[in-house]
């Protein structure tokens, strides 16, 4: 199959050694997925359009599928002592709490992907296989990134059910907001051990012809002020965007480590979501009670004077907290969630994008002062 996008001539997508068509899902183990399913269709405003249980099946596993547009997030948790996968899961909640296990990537073609990976060092964790029901057939094959996370491949152009095979179709859990408060997932963000982040940037540069993006946090912020160190990795057409993380010795405890720590090893720290209106999508969010990250008012104070006009106003900002950063391209307003379980792990960022193609560079300042603002709440600074 073929796919033409505005950006990428025919030319140059033959030429892709590693074809995405996006993300495909962000899978999530916790510890109650029902519970997971409902706070994410009532505070961040998603719809849960499957299911897969024991009522159809899935004798050790419940799993909720909710979606915003393209952005589709699962939950699974175990319902039993299990065996396989669902140990598997049982597992990783107890290690990790609530956390990330798999970046679903969608692909034209699950086996040629998952050979290219496997010839270019990927770890296997599932060869390809068939699924398949009355809605058609889906072809999936899954290779290891770090910790304990997965990448699987789909392809899933054989099929037109409401997520795999084997689920059902199911309704909204409550009446979705008025405001759609996002449509995409913009980037999913890994952290990883001290002095990793060279090695898992050349993975995705090796196994998925994944280039690096310009921007970047080096060892002069890092020990000035982020304690961390980043590079981002992209697909040709930068639909699949993956930063990854490594703690840096700095003068302050890295959040990073924080993670770790907390975590229990390497895993997913972010998942970044774009809206159009980031304005009506943290209005909706904080009225039903998720909680953002605090910004001082200095920093509204001087915005105006460097990241010249935005769509919204500087005292509208200054009211939600959102931040904002321009480059040569345009410029990006971003809020960032509190962590969203006990655990000072998963977090969530809301991104608006206008023209950058960044991360909020010109942020990470105010925005590491007030991670480690939250650190020092928990004594972990
Ligand atoms: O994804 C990014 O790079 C931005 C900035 O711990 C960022 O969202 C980087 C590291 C971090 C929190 C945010
Ligand atoms: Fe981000």
């Amino acid at each position: 199959m073929t796919q033409t996008t505005h950006h990428t001539p025919d030319t140059a997508r033959q030429a892709d050694p590693f074809p995405v068509k996006g993300m495909d899902a962000v899978v999530f183990a916790v510890g109650n997925a029902k519970q997971a399913a409902h706070y994410y269709s009532s505070a961040f405003g998603m719809q849960l359009v499957a299911y897969s249980g024991p009522e159809n099946g899935s004798r050790e596993t419940a799993s909720y599928v909710l979606e915003n547009g393209s952005a589709r997030f699962v939950f699974t948790s175990v319902i039993k002592p299990a065996t396989t996968w669902g140990h598997f899961l049982a597992q990783h909640v107890a290690e990790h709490g609530d956390g990330v296990v798999d970046l679903a990537i969608e692909v034209p073609d699950a086996r040629a992907a998952y050979a290219y990976a496997v010839e270019h060092g990927a770890r296997s964790v599932a060869e390809p296989y068939e699924v398949k029901d009355e809605h058609g057939t889906v072809v999936l094959a899954a290779i290891a990134t770090y910790g304990e996370t997965r990448h699987t491949l789909v392809d899933r152009s054989g099929y037109d059910g409401p997520y795999l095979p084997g689920f059902v179709a199911a309704e909204p859990i409550v009446q979705p907001p008025a405001h759609r408060t996002f449509q995409a997932v913009d980037h999913c963000v890994g952290n990883v051990e001290l002095g990793r982040m060279n090695e898992w940037v050349g993975f995705y540069n090796k196994v998925m012809g994944f280039t690096n993006m310009k921007e970047f946090v080096g060892d002069d912020i890092a020990t000035e002020y982020s304690a961390l160190m980043s590079k981002v990795v992209a697909d040709g057409t930068l639909k699949v965007k993956f930063p990854i993380n490594e703690p840096a010795v700095a003068k302050k405890k890295s959040q990073i480590d924080e993670y770790l720590e907390f975590y229990g090893g390497a895993g997913v720290q972010h998942i970044a979501l774009n809206t159009n209106d980031i304005v009506q999508t943290v209005r909706t969010m904080r009225a039903a009670g998720v909680e953002f990250l605090n910004t001082p008012d200095s920093y509204y104070d001087t915005l105006g004077e460097w990241v010249g006009d935005t769509r919204v106003p500087v005292d509208t900002l200054r009211e939600l907290k959102i931040l904002a950063d321009r480059d040569e391209d345009g410029y990006l307003l971003q809020i960032f969630t509190k962590p969203v379980q006990d655990r000072p792990t998963v977090f969530f960022e809301i991104i608006e994008r206008h023209g950058s193609m960044g991360f909020g560079k010109g942020n990470f300042k105010a925005l590491f002062e007030a991670i480690e603002r939250e650190q020092a709440k928990r004594g972990n600074l």
